[in-house]
């Protein structure tokens, strides 16, 4: 067993959180679940951090809940699974949706069972060519969770998603990017420097703006257009209070590149 089951790298206004359980494809344990949370929240509450970018050391990016650790033949008559999402999963879907800083995943490779739905759940997903997402759960006899159902539904349509979810057949990082699961397959040697540079680029846009963005756009599905026009005129009205709408209008008039301070 590795010693750290998250590495949390802080760069130049952005952390990298590496789930770092090669031996398992970073299968979830409880301690990995424990330092992905506190990483997150500390880079959440660091104001030098204005992007944070998830990404698996190996292989592969998640395979899910380490099923060693849920074996039924060790948990007695009457599992509880439930308690399981209850206690470590349902938490660090919220924490990564409720964050108001963007997060990018940059998924190395296979992401299954959970691993694959907690890519979903981050703001902008990146896939190496060579990736694959897996809803596995069918395959030992549970259902999506980590909002599995939920990000397949709305991204593809019940169609896909059912046919997905039922037979836990393997969608390739470019199918998934055509499908809309995801915003883009790139090289796999190509990934981190793509995901890198999409992070920095982050770091150095209006920050607060783009935790509005989040906000509005997570927002939309669950709108009428009525309420989306409001929020988005309560969000505008916020913004158009910002340092970085004065400097970005500034900038442009000025014909120079924006410098944004993320408030
Ligand atoms: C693993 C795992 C793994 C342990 C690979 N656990 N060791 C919530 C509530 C409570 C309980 C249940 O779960 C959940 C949420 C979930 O996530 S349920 C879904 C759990 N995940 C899966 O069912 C996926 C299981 N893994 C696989 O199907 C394959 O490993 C995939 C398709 C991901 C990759 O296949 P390969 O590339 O052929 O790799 P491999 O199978 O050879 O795996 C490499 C090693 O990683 C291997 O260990 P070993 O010691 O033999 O080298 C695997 O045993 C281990 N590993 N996933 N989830």
């Amino acid at each position: 067993m590795t010693e750290t089951p998250v590495l949390h790298d802080r760069r130049d206004g952005y952390s990298v959180i590496t789930l770092n359980r090669p031996d398992k494809l970073n299968a979830f344990n409880e301690e990995q679940h424990a330092a992905l949370r506190e990483a997150l929240a500390s880079s959440g509450s660091d104001k030098e951090c204005r992007a944070i970018l998830l990404t698996g050391a190996g292989r592969g990016f998640c395979a899910g809940q380490d099923l060693g650790d849920r074996d039924p033949a060790l948990l007695g008559d009457s599992p509880d699974l439930g308690r399981t999402i209850e206690t470590f999963y349902n938490p660090l879907i919220r924490q990564i949706r409720s964050t108001d800083k963007p997060v990018i995943c940059a998924v190395n490779g296979v992401a299954a069972g959970a691993g694959a739905n907690i890519a979903l759940s981050c703001d902008i997903v990146l896939a190496a060519r060579s990736a694959k997402f897996i809803q596995a759960f069918a395959k030992i006899g549970l259902v999506p969770d980590s909002g599995g159902t939920w990000w397949l539904t709305r991204l593809l349509g019940e169609a896909r998603a059912k046919a997905l979810a039922m037979t836990a057949a393997p969608l390739s990082a470019e199918g998934a990017a055509a499908w809309g699961l995801i915003w883009r397959a790139v090289d796999d040697d190509r990934l981190m420097d793509e995901a890198e540079a999409l992070a920095l680029s982050l770091a150095r846009g209006p920050t607060h703006t783009i935790g509005l963005i989040k906000k509005a756009v997570q927002a939309a599905s669950d709108n009428t257009l009525d309420q989306q026009l409001d929020l988005e005129r309560e969000l505008q009205r916020e913004a158009g209070r910002s340092g970085d709408y004065r400097e970005g209008v500034s900038a442009f008039l000025e014909k120079r590149p924006a410098n944004f301070t993320g408030r």
